[in-house]
C-alpha cells in the first residue's frame, strides 16, 4: 500500500494544484462514511446549536464536532468542502481554515481554530467537565493542546498528508520540487519523530490517570484522540496504551465520538482502497 500510495503523493497531488484532487476524491468517501447531511442537527438543544463550518475528512474538525456533541450542545454543521477559498469565506474568515464557529457574540463573528474554539464554547457555557476553571489544572490542558498543535501535529502531518492526498506545507520537502525518494525520506523521518511527543502525552500529561482530564475525557483528550485517528493511514504502530486510549474515550463519549469518527476513517478506508487499486 505504501508503494502505491507513495506514487499518488509524487503525482500534482502533493502541490497546491492538489486540493482540487484531493477534494474530488474524496467526495465519494465522504458521502459513504456520513449519512445524510450536510447539515446535521444533533437532538439535544438546550443550549443554542454550534454554527459550524467543517470538511468531514479532517481531524481538527473532528475535534470540535466530538466536542460539540459530547458537550450536548448539538451541531448544526455545514460541509465547507470545496468552499473555504471563496469569496464568501474568506471575506468571513481570512485564514480559510476549518473548523470554523459562528457567534453572534465574538467580535468579528466567527472564530477558527479547533482548541481555541473548544476553549471558547467550554468558558462560555460552564464546562468545566471538559476544560477545568482551577488556574493550575487548565494549565495543564492548555499546555498539551499547545504541544499537540505545536509539536506533534506538524509530525504527523507530514507523515500522514502525502497518503490523505492533502496538499503539504509551503517550505516543506513534501511541497517541494525534490526527488521522490526525498519527500519519502522525510515522511519516514517525521514518522519516526511521533513517537517522543506521544510518549509525553502518555508518561508526563496523563501521569497514571485515565485521561489528561482526570477520570474523564477533556477537550485536550477529545484533541489528542482525533488526531491518533490519522495514523491508520500510514499504519503507525500505535503502543498498546495509546490503542487503549483511544477505545476508552470512544467508550466514554459514545455516539458523540464515533459518528465524526466514522467520517474520518471513511476517508482513510477510501484512500487506501485508491492506493491498492
Ligand atoms: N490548527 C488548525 C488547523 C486547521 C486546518 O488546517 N484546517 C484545514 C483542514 S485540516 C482546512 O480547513 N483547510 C482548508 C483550506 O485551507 O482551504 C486547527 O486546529 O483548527
Amino acid at each position: 500500500m505504501a508503494k502505491t500510495a507513495t506514487k499518488s503523493a509524487k503525482k500534482p497531488a502533493a502541490k497546491a494544484a492538489a486540493k482540487p484532487a484531493a477534494q474530488a476524491a474524496a467526495k465519494p468517501a465522504v458521502k459513504a462514511a456520513a449519512k445524510p447531511a450536510a447539515k446535521a442537527k444533533a437532538k439535544s438543544a438546550k443550549k443554542p446549536a454550534v454554527k459550524l463550518s467543517m470538511l468531514k475528512p479532517s481531524v481538527n474538525n473532528m475535534t470540535v464536532r466530538v466536542f460539540a456533541r459530547a458537550a450536548g450542545l448539538g451541531a448544526d454543521e455545514t460541509d465547507a468542502w470545496g468552499h473555504t477559498r471563496s469569496p464568501e469565506f474568506t471575506a468571513r474568515n481570512p485564514s480559510h481554515l476549518t473548523p470554523m464557529i459562528e457567534d453572534k457574540g465574538l467580535p468579528r463573528g466567527v472564530l477558527w481554530e479547533s482548541c481555541a474554539i473548544m476553549q471558547y464554547l467550554a468558558n462560555k457555557h460552564g464546562l468545566e467537565k471538559f476544560y477545568p476553571k482551577a488556574p493550575a489544572k487548565r494549565a495543564m490542558i492548555d499546555s498539551a493542546m499547545f504541544y499537540l498543535v505545536g509539536t506533534l501535529y506538524p509530525y504527523v502531518a507530514r507523515a500522514t498528508y502525502p497518503f490523505l492526498g492533502f496538499p503539504q506545507y509551503a517550505g516543506e520537502v513534501g511541497h517541494s520540487d525534490a526527488h521522490p525518494d526525498k519527500k519519502s525520506e522525510a515522511q519516514k523521518a517525521a514518522m519516526a519523530a511521533i513517537a517522543e511527543p506521544l510518549e509525553v502525552f502518555h508518561s508526563f500529561f496523563r501521569d497514571g490517570k485515565p485521561f489528561i482530564g482526570g477520570k474523564n475525557p477533556s477537550i485536550a483528550d477529545i484533541r489528542l484522540a482525533a488526531t491518533l485517528e490519522f495514523l491508520a493511514v500510514v499504519d503507525y504502530p500505535l503502543p498498546k496504551w495509546a490503542k487503549e486510549y483511544m477505545a476508552a474515550i470512544e467508550k466514554a463519549l459514545g455516539k458523540a465520538y464515533a459518528e465524526p469518527a466514522g467520517d474520518v476513517r471513511g476517508y482513510i478506508a477510501y484512500v487506501r482502497s485508491q492506493a491498492k487499486a
